[in-house]
Protein backbone atom coordinates (compact mmCIF):
# COMPACT_ATOMS: atom_id res chain seq x y z
CA UNK A 1 0.00 0.00 0.00
CA UNK A 2 2.81 2.30 1.05
CA UNK A 3 4.22 1.95 -2.40
CA UNK A 4 0.77 2.30 -4.42
CA UNK A 5 0.81 5.56 -2.69
CA UNK A 6 4.42 6.72 -3.19
CA UNK A 7 3.46 5.77 -7.25
CA UNK A 8 0.66 7.61 -6.94
CA UNK A 9 1.89 11.20 -5.45
CA UNK A 10 4.74 10.47 -7.90
CA UNK A 11 2.03 10.22 -10.84
CA UNK A 12 0.43 13.26 -9.72
CA UNK A 13 3.63 15.49 -9.57
CA UNK A 14 3.65 14.71 -13.51
CA UNK A 15 0.85 16.35 -13.89
CA UNK A 16 1.66 19.33 -11.93
CA UNK A 17 5.11 19.48 -14.01
CA UNK A 18 3.09 19.45 -17.47
CA UNK A 19 2.04 22.25 -17.11
CA UNK A 20 3.49 25.95 -17.97
CA UNK A 21 5.08 27.00 -14.57
CA UNK A 22 5.17 30.72 -13.52
CA UNK A 23 7.66 30.22 -10.84
CA UNK A 24 10.04 32.95 -10.39
CA UNK A 25 13.84 31.82 -10.80
CA UNK A 26 15.27 30.15 -7.85
CA UNK A 27 15.47 33.48 -4.91
CA UNK A 28 18.98 34.17 -4.38
CA UNK A 29 18.96 34.11 -0.50
CA UNK A 30 17.60 31.19 -0.67
CA UNK A 31 20.66 29.34 -1.81
CA UNK A 32 23.21 31.80 -0.29
CA UNK A 33 24.04 29.72 2.31
CA UNK A 34 26.65 26.61 1.89
CA UNK A 35 24.32 23.63 1.77
CA UNK A 36 26.80 21.84 -0.37
CA UNK A 37 26.61 18.22 1.08
CA UNK A 38 22.93 18.81 1.74
CA UNK A 39 21.88 16.18 -0.68
CA UNK A 40 18.87 15.95 -0.02
CA UNK A 41 17.65 13.32 -2.52
CA UNK A 42 14.58 10.77 -1.39
CA UNK A 43 11.12 10.60 -0.15
CA UNK A 44 10.36 13.46 2.28
CA UNK A 45 8.75 13.23 5.32
CA UNK A 46 6.92 16.02 7.10
CA UNK A 47 5.44 15.98 10.56
CA UNK A 48 3.01 18.44 12.14
CA UNK A 49 3.10 19.20 15.54
CA UNK A 50 0.09 20.88 17.44
CA UNK A 51 0.82 23.61 20.03
CA UNK A 52 -2.86 22.32 21.65
CA UNK A 53 -5.69 20.39 21.43
CA UNK A 54 -7.20 20.20 17.61
CA UNK A 55 -10.97 20.14 17.69
CA UNK A 56 -13.76 21.85 15.46
CA UNK A 57 -14.00 25.68 15.58
CA UNK A 58 -10.37 25.92 17.63
CA UNK A 59 -7.71 27.68 15.95
CA UNK A 60 -5.03 25.67 16.32
CA UNK A 61 -0.91 26.09 15.04
CA UNK A 62 1.16 23.32 13.97
CA UNK A 63 4.90 23.04 13.79
CA UNK A 64 6.26 21.53 10.90
CA UNK A 65 9.23 19.57 10.02
CA UNK A 66 10.68 18.27 7.34
CA UNK A 67 13.35 15.81 6.93
CA UNK A 68 14.86 13.85 3.86
CA UNK A 69 15.24 10.20 3.62
CA UNK A 70 18.61 9.78 6.11
CA UNK A 71 16.60 11.90 8.73
CA UNK A 72 18.37 15.11 8.13
CA UNK A 73 16.57 18.36 8.48
CA UNK A 74 15.35 20.46 5.29
CA UNK A 75 14.91 24.20 6.22
CA UNK A 76 13.70 26.76 4.86
CA UNK A 77 17.36 28.00 3.21
CA UNK A 78 16.82 24.35 1.59
CA UNK A 79 13.81 25.26 -0.36
CA UNK A 80 13.14 27.71 -3.43
CA UNK A 81 10.30 30.08 -3.97
CA UNK A 82 7.32 28.35 -6.06
CA UNK A 83 4.47 30.65 -6.61
CA UNK A 84 5.38 33.46 -4.06
CA UNK A 85 6.15 31.05 -1.41
CA UNK A 86 8.66 28.73 0.46
CA UNK A 87 6.17 26.48 1.12
CA UNK A 88 2.18 25.72 0.53
CA UNK A 89 -0.01 23.71 2.86
CA UNK A 90 -3.24 21.78 1.76
CA UNK A 91 -5.00 21.24 4.33
CA UNK A 92 -8.57 18.79 4.36
CA UNK A 93 -10.76 16.63 6.00
CA UNK A 94 -10.81 13.24 4.73
CA UNK A 95 -14.19 13.57 3.33
CA UNK A 96 -13.04 16.27 1.61
CA UNK A 97 -15.46 19.26 2.83
CA UNK A 98 -13.10 21.18 4.66
CA UNK A 99 -10.22 22.90 2.62
CA UNK A 100 -7.65 25.25 3.59
CA UNK A 101 -4.12 26.48 2.04
CA UNK A 102 -1.82 27.57 3.88
CA UNK A 103 1.40 29.59 3.77
CA UNK A 104 3.93 28.68 6.80
CA UNK A 105 5.95 31.15 8.12
CA UNK A 106 9.61 29.70 8.22
CA UNK A 107 11.62 29.92 11.75
CA UNK A 108 14.70 30.34 12.56
CA UNK A 109 15.09 27.25 14.27
CA UNK A 110 14.39 25.44 10.65
CA UNK A 111 10.90 24.39 11.18
CA UNK A 112 7.52 26.09 9.80
CA UNK A 113 4.57 27.34 11.24
CA UNK A 114 1.19 27.84 10.56
CA UNK A 115 -2.27 28.10 12.32
CA UNK A 116 -6.21 27.17 10.94
CA UNK A 117 -9.14 26.14 12.28
CA UNK A 118 -10.63 23.08 11.21
CA UNK A 119 -14.51 23.09 10.84
CA UNK A 120 -15.30 19.70 11.30
CA UNK A 121 -14.46 16.77 14.17
CA UNK A 122 -12.87 14.06 11.82
CA UNK A 123 -9.60 12.88 10.61
CA UNK A 124 -7.54 15.32 8.38
CA UNK A 125 -4.66 15.22 6.30
CA UNK A 126 -2.10 17.62 5.77
CA UNK A 127 -0.10 18.13 2.23
CA UNK A 128 2.68 20.09 1.65
CA UNK A 129 4.24 21.20 -1.63
CA UNK A 130 6.97 22.81 -2.09
CA UNK A 131 10.76 22.62 -4.56
CA UNK A 132 14.13 22.12 -3.05
CA UNK A 133 16.65 25.32 -3.84
CA UNK A 134 19.47 23.19 -5.18
CA UNK A 135 17.52 20.80 -6.78
CA UNK A 136 19.09 20.94 -10.92
CA UNK A 137 16.07 22.55 -13.22
CA UNK A 138 14.63 20.14 -15.78
CA UNK A 139 13.10 20.99 -18.90
CA UNK A 140 11.86 17.63 -19.84
CA UNK A 141 9.94 14.93 -19.07
CA UNK A 142 12.21 12.31 -18.10
CA UNK A 143 9.77 10.27 -15.52
CA UNK A 144 6.89 9.41 -17.69
CA UNK A 145 7.73 6.09 -17.56
CA UNK A 146 9.26 5.24 -14.15
CA UNK A 147 6.14 6.91 -12.47
CA UNK A 148 4.27 3.91 -13.65
CA UNK A 149 6.51 1.54 -12.85
CA UNK A 150 6.97 -0.76 -9.46
CA UNK A 151 7.96 1.56 -6.81
CA UNK A 152 8.16 -1.18 -4.19
CA UNK A 153 11.88 0.27 -3.14
CA UNK A 154 10.19 3.24 -2.08
CA UNK A 155 13.05 5.59 -3.49
CA UNK A 156 11.51 6.99 -6.64
CA UNK A 157 10.21 10.50 -5.56
CA UNK A 158 11.47 13.67 -7.48
CA UNK A 159 12.67 15.59 -4.47
CA UNK A 160 15.97 16.21 -6.48
CA UNK A 161 14.76 16.90 -9.99
CA UNK A 162 13.70 20.04 -9.00
CA UNK A 163 10.34 19.48 -9.34
CA UNK A 164 7.29 19.98 -6.97
CA UNK A 165 8.05 17.78 -4.12
CA UNK A 166 4.97 16.38 -2.08
CA UNK A 167 4.93 15.16 1.21
CA UNK A 168 1.82 14.15 3.49
CA UNK A 169 1.14 13.42 7.12
CA UNK A 170 -2.53 12.79 8.79
CA UNK A 171 -3.74 15.16 11.48
CA UNK A 172 -6.23 13.77 14.15
CA UNK A 173 -8.44 16.64 14.59
CA UNK A 174 -11.29 14.35 15.68
CA UNK A 175 -12.65 10.71 15.67
CA UNK A 176 -15.99 12.36 14.23
CA UNK A 177 -17.14 9.61 11.24
CA UNK A 178 -16.49 10.05 7.87
CA UNK A 179 -19.36 9.97 5.33
CA UNK A 180 -18.58 7.75 2.29
CA UNK A 181 -17.54 10.59 -0.39
CA UNK A 182 -19.52 9.20 -3.50
CA UNK A 183 -21.06 12.35 -4.62
CA UNK A 184 -22.62 12.22 -7.99
CA UNK A 185 -20.40 14.33 -10.33
CA UNK A 186 -21.40 18.47 -9.89
CA UNK A 187 -19.91 20.41 -11.99
CA UNK A 188 -21.42 23.77 -11.18
CA UNK A 189 -20.40 26.15 -7.82
CA UNK A 190 -21.61 29.24 -7.06
CA UNK A 191 -19.24 31.15 -4.49
CA UNK A 192 -18.09 34.60 -3.93
CA UNK A 193 -20.92 36.06 -5.81
CA UNK A 194 -19.85 34.84 -9.22
CA UNK A 195 -20.65 31.43 -10.99
CA UNK A 196 -18.58 28.56 -11.88
CA UNK A 197 -19.29 25.76 -14.50
CA UNK A 198 -16.52 23.10 -15.71
CA UNK A 199 -16.06 21.52 -18.78
CA UNK A 200 -14.88 18.53 -19.55
CA UNK A 201 -14.77 17.09 -22.99
CA UNK A 202 -14.86 13.90 -22.35
CA UNK A 203 -15.39 11.63 -18.98
CA UNK A 204 -12.27 11.70 -17.17
CA UNK A 205 -10.17 8.36 -16.96
CA UNK A 206 -7.83 7.56 -15.04
CA UNK A 207 -4.16 7.59 -16.59
CA UNK A 208 -5.60 9.96 -19.13
CA UNK A 209 -4.92 14.06 -19.41
CA UNK A 210 -8.21 15.66 -20.10
CA UNK A 211 -8.33 19.13 -21.11
CA UNK A 212 -10.65 21.07 -18.68
CA UNK A 213 -12.66 24.25 -19.29
CA UNK A 214 -14.01 26.69 -16.39
CA UNK A 215 -16.17 29.31 -17.17
CA UNK A 216 -16.85 31.65 -14.66
CA UNK A 217 -20.11 34.14 -14.90
CA UNK A 218 -20.96 36.82 -12.67
CA UNK A 219 -24.07 37.42 -10.57
CA UNK A 220 -26.28 38.98 -13.45
CA UNK A 221 -24.91 36.61 -16.01
CA UNK A 222 -21.97 38.44 -17.96
CA UNK A 223 -18.66 37.11 -18.29
CA UNK A 224 -16.42 37.88 -15.58
CA UNK A 225 -12.85 38.57 -16.65
CA UNK A 226 -11.80 40.21 -13.64
CA UNK A 227 -9.72 37.15 -11.67
CA UNK A 228 -7.19 38.70 -10.05
CA UNK A 229 -3.44 37.16 -9.81
CA UNK A 230 -3.16 34.49 -6.98
CA UNK A 231 -0.01 33.18 -6.31
CA UNK A 232 1.18 33.74 -9.23
CA UNK A 233 -1.61 32.71 -11.25
CA UNK A 234 -5.15 32.78 -11.84
CA UNK A 235 -6.27 29.61 -10.35
CA UNK A 236 -4.85 27.04 -8.37
CA UNK A 237 -6.62 23.70 -8.74
CA UNK A 238 -5.99 21.03 -5.96
CA UNK A 239 -7.88 17.59 -6.34
CA UNK A 240 -7.80 15.02 -3.68
CA UNK A 241 -9.51 11.24 -3.79
CA UNK A 242 -11.71 10.16 -0.84
CA UNK A 243 -9.35 9.78 2.23
CA UNK A 244 -7.38 12.62 1.02
CA UNK A 245 -4.43 9.66 0.38
CA UNK A 246 -3.45 11.51 -2.87
CA UNK A 247 -3.06 14.99 -4.13
CA UNK A 248 -3.32 16.72 -7.77
CA UNK A 249 -2.16 20.16 -7.87
CA UNK A 250 -2.39 21.89 -11.04
CA UNK A 251 -2.53 25.67 -12.60
CA UNK A 252 -4.01 27.15 -15.85
CA UNK A 253 -2.61 26.58 -19.24
CA UNK A 254 -1.17 30.01 -21.15
CA UNK A 255 0.18 33.07 -19.62
CA UNK A 256 0.95 33.65 -15.85
CA UNK A 257 -0.10 36.94 -15.23
CA UNK A 258 2.26 39.60 -15.72
CA UNK A 259 1.59 41.70 -12.93
CA UNK A 260 -0.48 42.17 -10.39
CA UNK A 261 -2.97 44.68 -12.79
CA UNK A 262 -3.40 41.66 -15.11
CA UNK A 263 -6.91 39.98 -15.06
CA UNK A 264 -7.78 37.01 -15.76
CA UNK A 265 -11.36 35.03 -17.41
CA UNK A 266 -13.57 34.12 -18.33
CA UNK A 267 -12.40 31.26 -19.39
CA UNK A 268 -9.41 29.30 -18.02
CA UNK A 269 -7.63 26.00 -19.40
CA UNK A 270 -6.11 23.48 -17.34
CA UNK A 271 -5.20 19.69 -17.75
CA UNK A 272 -6.38 16.91 -15.55
CA UNK A 273 -4.80 13.57 -15.06
CA UNK A 274 -6.07 11.42 -12.21
CA UNK A 275 -4.33 8.39 -11.60
CA UNK A 276 -6.85 6.53 -9.70
CA UNK A 277 -10.65 5.62 -10.56
CA UNK A 278 -13.25 6.90 -8.58
CA UNK A 279 -14.57 10.65 -7.13
CA UNK A 280 -12.11 13.22 -6.62
CA UNK A 281 -13.16 16.81 -5.19
CA UNK A 282 -11.31 19.07 -6.98
CA UNK A 283 -11.43 22.83 -4.81
CA UNK A 284 -10.58 25.61 -7.14
CA UNK A 285 -9.17 28.55 -5.63
CA UNK A 286 -9.25 31.97 -7.06
CA UNK A 287 -9.05 35.74 -5.95
CA UNK A 288 -11.84 38.37 -7.62
CA UNK A 289 -12.95 41.53 -5.44
CA UNK A 290 -9.97 41.39 -3.80
CA UNK A 291 -11.35 37.97 -1.60
CA UNK A 292 -9.74 34.84 -2.23
CA UNK A 293 -12.65 31.80 -3.37
CA UNK A 294 -12.62 28.57 -2.65
CA UNK A 295 -14.61 26.59 -5.08
CA UNK A 296 -15.48 22.66 -4.63
CA UNK A 297 -16.42 20.37 -7.42
CA UNK A 298 -16.77 16.78 -7.72
CA UNK A 299 -15.70 14.55 -10.95
CA UNK A 300 -15.70 11.16 -11.65
CA UNK A 301 -13.12 9.14 -12.71
CA UNK A 302 -14.05 5.65 -15.00
CA UNK A 303 -11.11 3.06 -15.08
CU1 LIG B 1 -1.38 26.29 -7.06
Amino acid sequence: MRSLLIAVSAIALLSACSQPTSTAPPAPTASAEDHSGHDHSGPVTITATPAGPMAAGQPVTLTLRLTDQNGAPIVPADLRMNHDHLLHVMVVDTGLEDYAHAHPTANADGTFTFTFTPRLDRPYRLWADFQLAHAEPESGHSHGDESHGDHSDGEETHADHGEPTYASTDLAVGAGAVPAFAAPQSLRAEAGGLRFQLSLPSALQAGEATQAQLAVVSADGQPFTQLEPLMGAYAHIVGFNPGASTMLHVHPEGAAPANAAARGGPVISFTLEPQSPGPQRLFVQVQANGAEIIVPFTVIVGQ
